[in-house]
């Protein structure tokens, strides 16, 4: 078996999209490296060094034995987790955008209001 890849996550505090792959992590109870970029100068220029930008969450892979890698995006770093742990598909709530559970609240708030 090949030994697992060294995992840092790139975020910041308050960011929904990094919540995102925070709660995959606790829920896959895996700890690993978390730099914060708004409090790490040094994260923030590295992340903008191999990105072009400082959009987060980004993971990095290092997998020594062969190469290291950036994985941008939360839902396919989410994904990347739980095929790394084996643990299949991850559940579809972790998938739920905080854009879109807006939306759904000020629809369901719309039509409670409408019909009472
Ligand atoms: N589609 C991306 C969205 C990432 C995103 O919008 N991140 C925000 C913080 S939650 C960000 O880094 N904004 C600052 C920037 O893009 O420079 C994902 O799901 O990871």
């Amino acid at each position: 078996m090949s030994p697992r890849p060294d995992l840092t996550l790139y975020h910041f505090p308050g960011c929904p999209y990094c919540g995102r792959v925070q709660r995959a992590l606790r829920k896959l109870g895996l700890e690993i490296t978390q730099r914060d970029i708004h409090q790490d100068p040094d994260a923030r220029q590295t992340l903008e060094a191999a990105m072009g930008r400082a959009t987060v969450p980004v993971l990095h892979i290092d997998n020594t034995a062969a190469d290291a890698r950036w994985l941008p995006e939360s839902a396919d770093i989410v994904r990347y987790l739980y095929a790394e742990q084996g643990q299949g598909r991850p559940p579809f709530w972790l998938f739920i955008s905080p854009v879109h559970a807006v939306m759904v609240l000020v629809v369901l708030s719309w039509l409670v209001w409408r019909w009472l």
